[in-house]
């Protein structure tokens, strides 16, 4: 049975054109007056619509054909038609339905679009032009628009009124003020003469984090003087530890590839007299409470006296709060927003230690080993942070 809709003007023409495509056998399964759609601005000039079928088997009419496709017999075809004319009822009503569930959508997100516009209308009205193009920036470059409005309002604290409109000097309220939200910046410190300071590095799969130990193994091997040992817990893949192994290779530092919490407490006591020793851990999922009890029960064994959150600014300001949250069981000391190379726009950067209030301990710009790490510059980040489209 080969079924079709045909919508028209009114029925007589439908049914016109189901005839004339269908032939005269056809059935009408259902009828139904269209919706006037009023919704894109423009009325639909197809106010009906039918749904019509035909039967292959009752057109073709010889006995002969008959016989070996014997088709429907009468009730058969009354059943098949009743049948029929309720699924098409029934699609129609999961259509419309649909159609409704999605304009009702389409509504709500029109509210809340234009709520926050009337907030940030609200909220950014009185502040001169020039404040609300740095908000704008502030906003093109991913910043919450809730910081960027306290941003923008110190200005009129900060400036008297006559330069309100000057560029250059809101620019530099920007910047300062800017420059204090991210103000926390904390690389690794080792008090002098203090040996075996062990640093976790955690964080999801994939981040960067052996690869930052890699850079931050060499940088203070090779620029700080200091002894450094590695011990990874990444057991899970073999390619994960035979990473780390290669740069302790090549850097010409111990590493130690732990399996069990045995083997944890020798390498760790191993180490102990050098300056540095980094625990590398496998990427864990915040939402396998089981790989978090264990990376837990390492921690307690290992007792870091710093613990490194590690984040991608490849990820949502949203999600990396909620990574920071999921992790922060661990008692988190700092962070290391990996990736700058691979965005336009650092607002997650200050979106997250906004939320978290941790300090930042670096930031890496590539895949290089060990080139590609920094200790934040403030003023450098704040300047990107103000950047016009992720441009000059
Ligand atoms: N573009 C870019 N890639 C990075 C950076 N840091 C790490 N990667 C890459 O990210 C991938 C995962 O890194 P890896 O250190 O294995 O992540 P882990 O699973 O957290 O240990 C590798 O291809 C790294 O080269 C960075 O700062 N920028
Ligand atoms: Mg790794």
């Amino acid at each position: 049975m080969k079924i079709k809709k045909f919508v028209a003007r009114d029925f007589k023409s439908a049914i016109k054109q189901a005839q004339y495509e269908m032939g005269s056998d056809a059935i009408i399964l259902h009828t139904r007056q269209l919706k006037k759609n009023r919704f894109l601005g423009f009325l639909s000039p197809y106010h009906v619509e039918i749904t019509v079928a035909v039967d292959e088997n009752l057109k073709v009419n010889t006995d002969l054909k008959r016989e070996r496709n014997p088709g429907y017999s009468s009730t058969e075809l009354k059943d098949t038609i009743a049948l029929k004319r309720q699924e098409a009822a029934d699609m129609d009503n999961s259509a419309a339905e649909d159609q409704l569930l999605l304009e009702l959508q389409q509504m709500k997100d029109m509210m809340t679009d234009i709520k926050m516009k009337m907030h940030e209308v609200g909220a950014i009205k009185g502040i001169s032009d020039t404040a609300q193009h740095f908000y704008q920036i502030l906003v093109s470059n991913n910043v919450n628009q809730d910081i960027a409005l306290s941003i923008v309002s110190s200005i009129e604290s900060n400036l008297p009124a006559q330069k309100m409109d000057d560029a250059t000097w809101v620019r530099d309220v920007c910047i300062n003020v800017l420059q204090e939200y991210i103000s926390d910046i904390s690389p690794i410190t080792i008090t002098p003469g203090k040996k075996g300071h062990i640093v976790f590095i955690v964080g999801p799969t994939g981040v960067g984090k052996t690869t930052t130990i890699a850079k931050l193994a060499a940088n203070m091997t090779f620029l700080e003087k200091k002894t450094v040992a590695l011990v990874t817990l990444d057991t899970y893949r073999v390619s994960a530890a035979e990473q780390l192994r290669t740069f302790a290779e090549i850097i010409g530092i111990p590493i130690s590839v732990v399996f069990n919490a045995a083997d944890f407490t020798e390498a760790i006591q191993d180490y102990q007299d050098n300056d540095i020793i980094f625990v590398d851990t496998a990427g864990r999922s915040p939402r396998n409470p089981q790989q978090m009890e264990e990376l837990k029960g390492y921690m307690k064994l290992g007792q870091p006296d710093e613990t490194i959150l590690v984040l991608s600014v490849t990820t949502h300001s949203q999600d990396l709060i909620k990574i920071y949250r999921q992790f922060s069981p661990m008692n988190i000391d700092k962070v290391i927003f990996t990736k700058l190379d691979e965005t336009y726009s650092y607002g997650q950067i200050l979106n997250t230690v906004y939320e978290i209030n941790k300090p930042v301990a670096y930031l890496t710009t590539g895949q290089n080993v060990p080139d590609d790490i920094e200790v934040p510059d403030p003023l450098h980040l704040a300047s990107l942070l103000l950047r016009k489209d992720g441009l000059a």
